[in-house]
């Protein structure tokens, strides 16, 4: 009989051990919100003339902080992908701050976007008149066997491997390390 309230008495404190273990592991790990937060990101980079003429010079798909797109701006991109079509207004400016305000006639524009699967066509649009066509697709993977362009693993890992110098580091941990990654790669540091 004693034998059988002992083994119930380490029961119980066994179970208030794992108890206590949980509690510390829940406090330790990142919260939910924080790793929502991050997620696949288009770097799309703009150059945009005060006469309407667009080029995008530079996009790159990797996994980051996106930003919020402000409704009641000027100009608008409007993104097609697999499965549906989003728009994402930002502004521009054609000042530099000083005093007085200084005219410029030529604005780059960097912008963090969510990426969505099969991103393939961007039209830029400026008070509603398309100002131009981008066919991201071709840009993003164009299937050649090759790393290159504006490709990246995250929009082409059909080209581009994880450890790829593509300026996106993937800090995955396959033995291979990423020289875009520095010390983020475990496996550069081995
Ligand atoms: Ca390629
Ligand atoms: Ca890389």
């Amino acid at each position: 009989m004693k034998k059988l309230r002992n083994f119930k008495i380490y029961l119980v404190i066994f179970a208030l051990l794992i108890f206590i273990a949980l509690i510390i592991f829940l406090q330790n790990s990142p919260s939910k919100s924080e790793v929502d937060l991050k997620e696949r990101v288009l770097k799309l980079t703009l150059n945009i003339d005060s006469l309407d003429n667009v080029n995008i010079t530079e996009m790159r798909v990797s996994y980051g902080y996106t930003e919020k797109g402000n409704e009641e701006s000027d100009y608008m991109l409007k993104l097609y992908s697999k499965n549906e079509i989003k728009e994402f207004y930002f502004p521009i400016s054609f000042h530099i701050l000083a005093d007085p305000p200084i005219e410029i006639f030529n604005a780059k524009k960097i912008l963090f976007i969510p990426y969505e699967d099969g991103l393939h066509l961007i039209e830029i649009f400026h008070n509603d008149s398309l100002i131009g066509i981008f066919q991201a697709g071709k840009l993003l993977c164009n299937k050649n066997k090759i790393c290159d362009g504006f490709e990246s693993y995250y929009s082409c890992p059909i080209d581009c491997s994880t450890y790829e110098k593509d300026r996106v580091c993937v800090p995955a941990d396959d033995g291979y390390c990423d020289p875009d990654c520095d010390n983020k790669d475990a496996d550069c540091i081995k």
